[in-house]
């Protein structure tokens, strides 16, 4: 695949853009919204992951006419019915307080020995002008007190199958191996290496 594709990455969160550029390596440009001068918060006022990454892509396809693609994650908690899911970000309050959102899951789950979660990611591709959706999974389960300085958000109290420490406690390349982000980059750099 060329090394000169350019593509707008459709978020504000500084993490997703290290995360994913670690993940696709040199096989695309990726360009952030603040390398592209876009300075905008995109509402994402939908109830699904998918609806949301969509709304952010085709955002920004909307202002600039580039191919670009956004991501939305979220947390799934199984005892929890699949919360804070969506609304991850902002689960205990529109500021989007990790420690807060943090304590508010931990609460929730107090003395609850299911402890299954995963994270989920779904990339929303407007390439040439046509959406193309991916998902990536990692599945794992929730600790009993935050861990660890890596990272962002849940990660500290985030375990995967497979390790028995939290993301936080896990170098960029180790959290890359498991991480949710990292399968839905692959198969968005898989359908862009078929287009070429
Ligand atoms: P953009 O919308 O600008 O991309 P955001 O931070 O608002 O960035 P989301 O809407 O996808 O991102 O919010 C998902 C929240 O879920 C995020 O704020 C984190 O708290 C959490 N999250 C997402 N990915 C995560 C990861 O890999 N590890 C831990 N927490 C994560």
């Amino acid at each position: 695949m060329s090394q000169h594709i350019r593509i707008i990455f459709a978020t504000n969160n500084a993490h997703k853009v290290e995360e994913i550029q670690l993940a696709i390596g040199n096989t695309l440009g990726v360009i952030s919204l603040r390398q592209a001068g876009i300075d905008i918060d995109i509402p994402e006022p939908h109830d699904t992951l998918e609806a949301n990454a969509l709304e952010k892509s085709s955002t920004i396809h909307r202002l600039t006419g580039e191919n670009c693609f956004s991501e939305d994650t979220g947390l799934e908690v199984t005892a929890l019915n699949g919360e804070p899911g969506v609304k991850s970000a902002r689960y205990a309050g529109d500021h989007g307080d990790t420690e807060k959102n943090i304590e508010k899951l931990l609460q929730k789950l107090a003395g609850t020995t299911d402890r299954r979660a995963h994270f989920r990611t779904v990339i929303s591709l407007i390439w040439q002008g046509h959406e193309h959706l991916f998902e990536g999974i990692c599945e794992g389960h929730i600790l009993e007190t935050p861990v660890g300085s890596h990272g962002f958000g849940y990660d500290p109290v985030f375990v995967p199958e497979g390790d028995t420490r939290s993301f936080a406690q896990l170098s960029p390349e180790e959290k890359n191996r498991y991480s949710h982000r990292r399968k839905a980059a692959d198969q968005l750099v898989s359908f862009l290496q078929q287009t070429q």
